[in-house]
C-alpha cells in the first residue's frame, strides 16, 4: 500500500463517478471498478492498509466481521439509509464509527413507492407482459381492469421520513392517510393522517399498505399471516424498506388465495435470491431493489457518505453518526 497523508479509504462497491472522484480527490481511494461484491476473507484482508471503509447493504458487518477488522480502520460509513447490515452494537463495542444516509433517498424512495401502488393497482405487468408477448387483441371494455387510489386509504406502516413522503404523496392522489407506529408523529397540518396505536385496528383501515419500517429483530416478519388476514379483501400491499419486514409464506397465501389484491414489491429477504413463489405471481409487481436508483439520489447518497468521511478526518462529529 503506497504511504499518504491522505487517509486510506476503501469503497467496496463501484459508484458513481462524480462520487468516486470526489472520494479520490480528498483521500487515498481503493476503488472496485469491476464493481464484484467482495467476498468477507478479501474486504477483511484489504482493511489492513484502510483508515475507512465505504460499504453499502450488500457487506454484511456481522459481530464476527467487525471483530476481525483491523484496528487502523476507524469509521465504517455506509451507502444507505438503512443500517440492518451492520452490527451497531459490535461496532460502539469496538470503537467503530458508524454512518448512513438519512434524507438523501426519501423522494427516490417515495417516488418508486408510487410506481410500485399504481403498478400493482392497475395491473401494469400483466398488461406489459400481454403486449410485449404479443397477446394484446386490441381494447375491450373489461380488460385488466384494475383499481384506482383516488378515494381509498393508504396505510403507512413506519411513519418516518420515507413514510411521510409517501404520505404527501398519498395526499395528493386523493387518498385518506393512516399510520401505524410505535408512536404518533407531530405532523405538520398539511399532513393529516390517522394514527393507530393498535395494528388490528390500523390493518382494517388499509385498502392499501405501504411498508416504510426499520428492519430490527423485533419488525421481522411483521407483515406475518395474522397481519394480512387482518388487511381487508383485496389490499394492496407495497414494500420499499426491507424484505425481511414481510413474511413470504405469508404474502404470497394471501396473494395466491385471493384475500390480496395485488401487491408490488422493491425488496426481498434473502437479496438477490428471492422465494422463487413470487415469480409466476401475475398480481406481483416485482422490481429489483431499485428505490434509490437514480443518478441524483445515488449520487446525493455518496455526497452524504463523503461529509460523513470527512467530519470524521476533519476531527469533528459525523452529522449522521449510528456508532
Ligand atoms: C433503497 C436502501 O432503495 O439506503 C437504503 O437502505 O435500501 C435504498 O438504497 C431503499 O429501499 C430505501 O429505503
Amino acid at each position: 500500500m503506497a504511504s499518504s497523508s491522505k487517509p486510506i479509504i476503501l469503497a467496496t462497491r463501484k459508484l458513481p463517478q462524480p462520487v468516486e472522484e470526489r472520494l479520490s480527490g480528498a483521500y487515498e481511494a481503493i476503488l472496485n471498478p469491476d464493481d464484484r461484491q467482495l467476498p468477507i476473507d478479501e474486504l477483511l484482508r484489504i482493511a489492513e492498509g484502510v483508515d475507512g471503509i465505504l460499504c453499502t447493504l450488500t457487506d454484511k458487518m456481522t459481530p464476527p466481521v467487525i471483530a476481525a477488522l483491523p484496528a487502523r480502520v476507524k469509521i465504517l460509513a455506509t451507502f444507505s439509509v438503512g443500517y440492518d447490515h451492520i452490527d451497531i452494537p459490535a461496532a460502539k463495542a469496538r470503537g467503530l464509527v458508524v454512518t448512513n444516509t438519512p434524507g438523501a433517498l426519501t423522494d427516490a424512495t417515495a417516488e418508486i413507492t408510487f410506481l410500485l401502488l399504481l403498478g400493482a393497482a392497475r395491473r401494469a405487468y400483466e398488461g406489459e407482459t400481454m403486449l410485449r408477448s404479443g397477446q394484446w387483441t386490441g381494447w375491450a371494455p373489461t380488460q385488466l381492469m384494475g383499481r384506482q387510489l383516488h378515494g381509498k386509504r393508504l396505510g403507512i406502516a413506519g411513519m418516518g421520513r420515507i413514510g411521510q413522503a409517501v404520505a404527501k404523496r398519498g395526499l395528493a392522489f386523493g387518498m385518506a392517510i393512516h399510520y401505524h407506529g410505535r408512536r404518533a408523529v407531530d405532523l405538520p397540518t398539511e399532513l393529516p393522517a390517522t394514527f393507530h396505536a393498535d395494528d388490528a385496528d390500523f390493518l382494517a383501515h388499509c385498502d392499501y399498505l405501504s411498508i416504510h419500517m426499520a428492519s430490527t429483530p423485533e419488525t421481522r416478519h411483521w407483515l406475518n399471516a395474522r397481519r394480512v388476514g387482518l388487511l381487508p379483501q383485496g389490499a394492496i400491499v407495497v414494500n420499499t424498506a426491507r424484505g425481511d419486514l414481510v413474511h413470504d409464506e405469508a404474502l404470497i397465501e394471501g396473494l395466491t388465495n385471493g384475500h390480496l389484491g395485488a401487491a408490488g414489491l422493491d425488496v426481498f429477504a434473502g437479496e438477490p435470491n428471492i422465494d422463487a413463489r413470487y415469480l409466476p405471481i401475475p398480481n406481483a409487481m416485482l422490481l429489483p431493489h431499485l428505490g434509490s436508483a437514480t443518478v441524483q439520489t445515488r449520487c446525493a447518497m455518496g455526497f452524504r457518505a463523503l461529509d460523513n468521511l470527512d467530519a470524521y478526518f476533519a476531527g469533528k462529529a459525523p452529522g449522521d453518526k449510528l456508532a
